[in-house]
C-alpha cells in the first residue's frame, strides 16, 4: 500500500522539499513540532527501523551524513537540534516508510512524552 510519504515521493501530493537526492528525500512536516521540523525519508520504501536488513548500512550512513548537513543548511547546527525515528505503535509511529525527524530552533525538553 502506497503511503502518504511515497506519495509526495512521487509527486502525487505536495511537499515543501529542501533536499533530495537518489537515495533520500526532506521535507517539512505538515505539523511541526518546532520552529524547524523536517522529515528525512529514504526513496526506498522501508516501513520502519524494524524492517531494515543489513543491506541498509550504507543507506542509512548517507541518511546520517545527509541530517548533518541538512542542520547545518538549516542553521541548527551552533545550538543543537535533535534527531527522532519513532518505531511501531509504542514509538509513536503513524506512518509506515520510515523516517527521521529533525527538530530545532528552540530549546527542547527531555524525556520525551
Ligand atoms: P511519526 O508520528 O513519527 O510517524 O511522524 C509522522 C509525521 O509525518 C508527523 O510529524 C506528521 C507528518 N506528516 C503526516 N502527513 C504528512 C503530509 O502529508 N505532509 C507532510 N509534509 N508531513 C506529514
Amino acid at each position: 500500500m502506497s503511503t502518504i510519504f511515497q506519495k509526495i515521493i512521487d509527486r502525487e501530493i505536495p511537499a515543501k522539499i529542501v533536499f533530495e537526492d537518489d537515495k533520500c528525500l526532506a521535507f517539512h512536516d505538515v505539523n511541526p513540532q518546532a520552529p524547524t521540523h523536517v522529515l528525512l525519508i529514504p526513496k526506498q520504501p522501508v516501513e520502519s527501523i524494524d524492517a531494515l536488513t543489513d543491506a541498509d548500512a550504507a543507506l542509512l550512513g548517507h541518511m546520517w551524513l545527509v541530517v548533518r548537513d541538512l542542520a547545518r543548511q538549516l542553521g541548527l547546527a551552533e545550538d543543537g537540534y535533535r534527531v527522532v525515528v519513532n518505531c511501531g505503535a509504542d514509538g509513536g509511529q503513524t506512518v509506515d516508510h520510515l523516517h527521521f525527524h529533525l527538530l530545532g530552533g528552540r530549546s527542547l525538553t527531555w524525556p520525551p512524552g
